[in-house]
């Protein structure tokens, strides 16, 4: 949009010496708002993305990208993007979001994604498209793609992990979601619901002695300095929903909403590749970095979960319907 900036002495802003590109705001600005750090492929994607809707809109879109709690833990970014205060939420079905969404977290059940192969399948398909039906029951838009946040371990400060019997009793951070702790106190494990931006400091000082992430997020957030051991457990998977506020994105031109789902979706499948490499390629840096790493048998860990009604009393949870969609992909839970 072609517009002069002029003082009430008649001077150009040109003549007074700023730029004039700074002055040309874009139409529509979207904030898009997440936990991760700036170097996690998911930021490094979320930038790209931001820097193709400005190129394919002339500058006209503006997507603005908030990676690391800059507006607030994932319990106050939920608040936002349910008010409208942040337009695109990234978070985990199993994290804050199932605190409105219980459903949500059922693709974080312990062990049950063999390979990427079959994540993708449950989550591109059948079981995806019914938790967006959910998500969308409490008026938050769902873009196609999940991101993903990897495979988690376990690491700890005091002692490896290599059976349910070195988490008895131990204090582990979770994240804030009744699916990871009724997991982590089937384990025997004494779970602390903690907000990602709260974490390294948490470690830092000992409110807890362990939590589980993915390699990346271990990288990335710093966890490797202020922990000794990881047991490569494997013990669930888990990806991030990109959810829109419904009113803001209605409020958009069916344009400007093409280009930004468009984009954002390819972001999700770009990011998905660079996570694929980094789940290998990341042991050989983080143990570079002092990180202890141990191999546990996780048969003792599943037989953990069977034994203490994990998955039986997570089906009455999440119903029939739910349960049944998940095992056409990964088989029979229980
Ligand atoms: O909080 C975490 O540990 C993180 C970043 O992995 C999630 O958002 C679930």
């Amino acid at each position: 949009r072609a517009f002069t900036m002029t003082t009430t002495l008649g001077l150009s802003a040109t003549a007074l010496g700023f730029s004039m590109k700074r002055a040309a705001a874009a139409e529509y600005s979207l904030k898009f708002a997440f936990n991760l750090a700036e170097t996690h492929p998911i930021t490094t994607r979320a930038r790209e993305a931001a820097t193709r809707i400005q190129q394919e809109t002339n500058g006209r879109v503006e997507l603005q990208v908030y990676p690391n709690n800059q507006l607030g833990s994932d319990t106050d970014m939920l608040s936002q993007v349910r008010a409208g205060g942040i337009d695109l939420f990234l978070n985990s079905g199993i994290n804050v979001l199932s605190t409105m969404v219980p459903a949500a977290s059922i693709y974080g059940l312990g062990f049950i994604f063999p390979d990427y192969d079959t994540v993708w399948k449950t989550m591109d398909g059948e079981l995806g498209v019914a938790l967006h039906k959910l998500i969308e029951k409490v008026n938050l838009l769902p873009m196609e793609k999940m991101w993903d946040n990897g495979f988690r371990h376990i690491t700890t400060s005091t002692h490896p992990v290599n059976s349910p019997v070195d988490l008895a009793g131990m204090k582990i951070r979770v994240p804030v979601g009744a699916l990871w702790t009724s997991m982590f106190q089937t384990f025997g494990a004494a779970p602390a619901s903690i907000n990602f931006n709260e974490l390294y400091s948490a470690l830092q000082t000992k409110v807890v002695d362990g939590q589980e992430n993915s390699l990346a997020n271990i990288k990335t957030a710093n966890i490797v300095e202020v922990q000794k051991y990881c047991a490569l457990t494997r013990h669930m998977w888990d990806a991030f929903f990109c959810v829109a506020n419904k009113r803001n994105w209605a409020s958009l031109p069916a344009d400007v909403q093409e280009v930004v789902s468009r984009n954002i979706n390819q972001a999700a499948l770009d990011e998905r590749q660079d996570m694929a490499k980094l789940s290998e390629a990341l042991k050989d840096v983080l143990a570079k970095q002092g990180l202890v790493f141990n191999q546990p048998d996780t048969e003792a860990f599943r037989q953990k979960l069977r034994d203490g009604g994990f998955y039986t009393s997570w089906r009455e949870k999440y119903g029939e319907e739910l349960w049944a969609i998940l095992e056409k992909t990964v088989g029979k839970l229980t």
